[in-house]
């Protein structure tokens, strides 16, 4: 008997996830939510958009669900994943057999209609991804996404900004205009090669200085570290700093399952690891894992 063919072929130097990761030695706190995760597919029910930038492995609302019980964690947050393009639908799959357990962050188009976001709505969406990483996507003009604040402010919800400090320096007045919480992903992407003190991490913290409605996940030190796993040690004070700086802004999550890593594949339970190290005491710790994205998820 001939095997059907896979609906989409992963690309040839996709790194899968780790489907055995260690089980962390940091108990995370009662009601901790997993703030920034994603779901591809599975490509045989839930297409890859046409205008992909990459094809992933798959990654179902199953296996998420389990790595979200295996680490302790009560709750995720899912953010649409570029290669799904505007089309939410694996992500509002996962919301619907969550038990309301998830929450999402979609992409839409400018001419969405408010009927559509309300249904998402009410499966649990509370935001939109604006999304400038020039290798994912290709950003549009400020006024195509002015239209969609104008649809979304209504509903309560917050924008999450993907972008890196080049970005930050040439759209920082257009993100303060907005109108609406802002949650940064991953501090902005800073380089952490460069000082904790030096002009394009100070541009950040200003930036969360000068609005009290930015939040930011202090996420993925896989991606931005240069000394590696499992201490992350180069990306810590960056994290650090923040977490004790905006402690009631700071959000945590795993970016399972780690679209685009090159190299190495994280292990989510040195991640867990690793937050103890970010914020120091439990207060800080239940304020990242679970008082901050509670108050803006699930309340
Ligand atoms: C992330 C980061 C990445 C990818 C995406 O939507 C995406 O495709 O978010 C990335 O490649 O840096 O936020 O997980």
């Amino acid at each position: 008997m001939s095997v059907p063919a896979p609906a989409f072929v992963k690309d040839a130097d996709w790194l899968d996830w780790d489907p055995s990761p260690t089980k962390p030695s940091f108990v995370v706190p009662a009601g901790a939510v997993d703030a920034h995760c994603h779901v591809f597919g599975p490509g045989d029910v839930f297409s890859f958009a046409p205008e992909r930038k990459y094809t992933p492995c798959d990654a179902s609302r199953e296996q998420l669900f389990a790595l979200r019980d295996f680490l302790g964690f009560d709750k995720n947050v899912l953010v649409q994943a570029t290669c799904h393009g505007a089309d939410n639908s694996a992500l509002l799959d996962v919301l619907e057999h969550s038990a309301d357990k998830a929450r999402g962050v979609v992409t839409v188009k400018s001419d969405v209609t408010v009927a559509e976001l309300e249904r998402m709505h009410e499966l649990g969406v509370r935001g939109v991804r604006f999304n400038y990483v020039k290798r994912l996507v290709d950003p549009k003009p400020d006024d195509y996404y002015r239209e969609i604040i104008a649809k979304i402010a209504p509903l309560g919800w917050h924008v999450v900004l993907y972008f890196e400090p080049a970005d930050l320096a040439e759209k920082k007045d257009f993100f303060n205009s907005l109108g609406v919480p802002l949650v940064i992903d991953h501090m902005g992407r800073p380089d952490v090669t460069k000082p904790v003190d030096g002009a394009e991490f100070e541009l950040f913290l200003n930036f969360m200085r000068g609005n009290s409605d930015i939040w930011t996940k202090v996420s993925c030190p896989d991606r931005l570290t240069v000394s590696g796993s499992p201490l992350y040690s180069d990306v810590v004070p960056f994290a650090k700093t923040i977490v004790e700086e905006f402690p009631d802004r700071v959000l945590w999550g795993t970016d399972w399952p780690h679209p685009n890593m090159k190299k190495e594949m994280p292990d989510d339970g040195i991640l867990v690891d690793y937050v103890p190290s970010i914020a120091t005491t439990s207060a800080l710790q239940e304020k990242l894992l679970v008082t901050n994205p509670t108050t803006l998820y699930w309340s």
